[in-house]
């Protein structure tokens, strides 16, 4: 006799996954027959919800995934014709995470956790880890983000600056925090859920990346309701499955005036009359993140 139940993966490991069941963490295994079948995403991951048979109260086997309602998910690195590497899957928010120094800020990368968060429709709080540390002295991309519409949250897992707003942010919904390896990530997760203890890894001086101290992503459950993802640092982010003439909605500061350019397939780089470049002129669109556009329209596969 089997017992049909649904879960949460919590944890995906190359042929197990734990899955949280009625407040209880369950390792089980993955139908053989579901791995056979051809797919170009990855078949489960945390955040997945799945049903698992239950046999005989023993052996426990993921039999379905349920469709995921969000994602945040990349064009897994590496040549060949792709497939989509899902970091989380059902999330609510991404805590796009960076820090004040080691390792330095990169607005392009930056960029692109935007525009897969607002691919994916999944709402994006931007984290800007080790306030602690001295502040390059112009902060005015700070103002060039919220004025788009995106918060950002100045926090130190050192000092515990900031964390109450952070965990705030965090209540009941299901969140995970992304970006670069040695931002800090774990750390403040260390902090948000004391007696968790995840594994941290100092900054290596020398190259000023971190040393990805995370190898494996994990979802954690909030005291006050909700989960938290850890996820490894992330060297590399390409969009996946984000048509090339569907990018400039990712950059939701175009919107007005991408509609009023001469030509209504204006890709923004070189027409005449384009209303996009006229605002970047005017100083309306910020060059960098128009700069970030066009490097992304230069990556992204026609
Ligand atoms: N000064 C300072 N250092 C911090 C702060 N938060 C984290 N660190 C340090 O930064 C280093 C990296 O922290 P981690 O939490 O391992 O970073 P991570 O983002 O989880 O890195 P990966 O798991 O590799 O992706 C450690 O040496 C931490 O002690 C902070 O607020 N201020
Ligand atoms: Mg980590
Ligand atoms: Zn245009």
């Amino acid at each position: 006799m089997s017992e049909l139940v649904q879960g949460l993966v919590v944890c995906a490991t190359a042929g197990f996954v734990d899955v949280l069941i009625d407040d209880e963490v369950i390792q089980c295994r993955i139908r053989g027959r579901l791995k056979k079948e051809p797919r170009d995403t990855d078949l489960c991951v945390i955040g997945d919800r799945v049903v698992v048979s239950q046999v005989d109260g023993q052996t426990c086997v993921v039999t379905e995934v349920l469709p995921r309602r969000t994602r945040f998910s990349r064009r897994q690195p590496g040549r060949g014709p792709g497939k989509e590497d899902v970091l989380v899957a059902n999330l609510d928010q991404l805590l796009i995470t960076f820090s004040y120094g080691r390792p330095r800020f990169n607005a392009r990368l930056l960029d692109r956790f935007l525009v897969i968060a607002e691919h994916q429709c999944v709402r994006p709080i931007i984290v800007m880890n080790k306030a602690d540390l001295e502040q390059p002295g112009d902060s005015s991309w700070h103002n060039t983000y919220e004025s788009i519409g995106y918060p950002v949250l100045n926090v130190s897992a050192g000092t515990g600056e900031g964390l109450g707003v952070l965990r705030d942010a965090l209540r009941g919904k299901i969140s995970a925090f992304v970006g670069p390896s040695g931002v800090g990530k774990s750390s403040l997760i260390n902090q948000v859920l004391p007696g968790l203890e995840l594994g941290v890894a100092s900054v290596s001086e020398h190259h000023g990346k971190g040393r990805h101290a995370t190898r494996v992503a994990s979802l954690y459950a909030l005291p006050q309701g909700g989960f938290l993802a850890d996820t490894p640092g992330i060297r590399e982010l390409a969009t996946w499955a984000l048509p090339i003439d569907e990018l400039d909605r990712c950059f939701p500061e175009l919107t007005r005036y991408r509609t009023e350019c001469t030509f209504r397939s204006c890709t923004h780089t070189h027409e005449p009359q384009c209303a996009v470049i006229d605002a970047v002129h005017r100083g309306a669109i910020d060059r960098n993140r128009y700069e970030s556009y066009v490097r992304l329209r230069e990556d992204t596969p026609a």
